[in-house]
């Protein structure tokens, strides 16, 4: 095994006034926020088609960035070398997981009992660095949206052989998930989703796609998978409308075909942008159902209308994220940098400019979060704001102890309600600020 990264030994903590590239300015992994360390607040991980897969192919141009790693594309030697590189990289900027797509490990063959085999062997070796870096993966996930098979979804293909071909890389991708100890297990609906009802049955391929989750989890609880399944709510890109559409939409998908038992959100900062929310607001719906699972990392451009997948660099959005999810007392996932490189950021100098931007931001947004809940202020004002349920009425409504009659009786008696009171929110803007900025 050659060194891929010889320009840097180890990503270290330097301060915020540090001016050197290759260190962090806020994350210092064993700082302790609100009782636990960042590292254990914050369980970073690698995404292996962002990182060592993606050499910057765009719709209108070729690959920019070189991530043979010494190997000739397309090969096993390739997919081992890919293993190594990203193994120092990780190791180099204490990045403790990985995520991956089946497909992203080792090249597919048209014959998939061949990729099948190549899996077996891709999954040996990295087991082997697992244990000798405590490197750990945080979920596994197939890849049912780039094969030209797929065309027509996975789930929610129109052909029941295709449908065996979804099913059959699930099973696989479980497989690898449990061996290499995965977190969790993760669908993304890429392809399910349509163009035009004049050919889709939606209710058909949404029941197809429910009964293929049952499958996964009946065959995952069955091979000893203990972790959570996850649906990544996306609402568009590829297909125009696309099931998942956001964190409601796949909450109640979860709860009407009987899956919410087994199954949490990866919430995905861009992809909740896309949907018309905030990231925060995709975290609270996923929280306030119980199913804040995971979160993938990044950050959308407002400019334009797709899935930029940036490294996340705004620290009030991750100020934000990190506030729900301390009130939701932390994740069982962890945060995965879904996250690319721009075009022309095409260096591996590149990918770790990358990796220490992020790892920054949700440093400082953790910090920030932490602030904002001790402070209080936000806090007292919410409770203020609902006051008039703690008693008297109020109360009875809270405890469902109350009629339709009774409400209305009350009204006529009071005949004009009382000013229900200043949302004051550049008040509270202002806190926000004064905090992030002290
Ligand atoms: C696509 C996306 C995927 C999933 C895994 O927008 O986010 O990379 O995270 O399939
Ligand atoms: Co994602």
């Amino acid at each position: 095994m050659g060194i891929y990264f010889d320009f840097v030994d180890k990503v270290r903590f330097e301060g915020p006034g540090s001016k050197n590239p290759f260190a962090f300015k806020f994350y210092d992994r064993d700082r302790a926020v609100l009782g636990k360390t960042m590292r254990e607040h914050l369980p970073f991980a690698l995404a292996w088609w962002h990182s060592l897969v993606n050499s910057g192919t765009d719709m209108f141009g070729a690959a920019t960035a070189d991530k043979s790693f010494g190997a000739v594309p397309g090969t096993m030697e390739h997919a081992c070398a890919r293993v190594d590189a990203g193994f120092e990289f990780m190791q180099k900027l204490g990045i403790e997981y990985f995520c991956f797509h089946d497909v992203d490990l080792v090249p597919e063959d048209d014959d998939i009992n061949v990729t099948n085999a190549r899996l077996d062997r891709i999954t040996d070796y990295i087991s082997k660095k697992m244990k000798s870096t405590g490197i750990k993966c945080l979920w596994g996930t197939a890849n049912m949206f780039s094969n030209p098979h797929f065309m027509n979804g996975a789930g929610s293909t129109n052909s029941a052989a295709v449908y065996c071909f979804a099913a059959a890389q699930v099973k696989k991708a479980l497989d690898c998930t449990v061996k290499l100890g995965g977190r969790g297990y993760v669908f993304w609906g890429g392809r399910e989703g349509y163009e035009t009802l004049l050919n889709t049955d939606i209710q058909f391929e949404l029941e197809n796609i429910a009964a293929l989750m049952k499958m996964a989890v009946v065959y995952g609880r069955s091979i000893g998978f203990t972790g959570d399944f996850y649906i990544e709510p996306k609402p568009k890109e590829p297909m125009k409308h696309q099931y998942d559409f956001d964190a409601a939409t796949a909450a109640a998908f979860l709860r009407y075909y009987g899956l919410e038992k087994d199954f949490k959100l990866n919430i995905e900062a861009n992809h909740a942008t896309l949907a018309g929310h905030t990231f925060q607001h995709e975290l609270r719906i996923a929280a306030i159902n119980g199913m804040l699972g995971s979160i993938d990392a990044n950050q959308g451009d407002t400019l334009l209308g797709w899935d930029t997948d940036h490294f996340p660099f705004d620290v009030y959005e991750a100020t934000m994220c990190l506030y729900e999810v301390l009130k939701a007392g932390g994740l069982t996932g962890g945060f995965n940098f879904d996250a690319k490189n721009r075009r022309p950021s095409c260096t591996p100098e590149d990918l770790f400019h990358g990796f220490i931007l992020g790892m920054d931001t949700f440093a400082l947004g953790l910090l920030k979060a932490a602030e904002i809940i001790e402070d209080g202020r936000v806090d007292t004002f919410l409770k203020k704001r609902y006051a008039s349920f703690e008693s008297g009425i109020g109360a009875r409504i809270r405890r469902g102890e109350i009629t339709l009659e009774e409400l209305a009786a009350e009204a006529a008696k009071l005949k004009e309600p009382p000013p229900p009171g200043s949302g004051c929110q550049e008040y509270l803007e202002s806190i926000i600020n004064s905090i992030l900025f002290r």
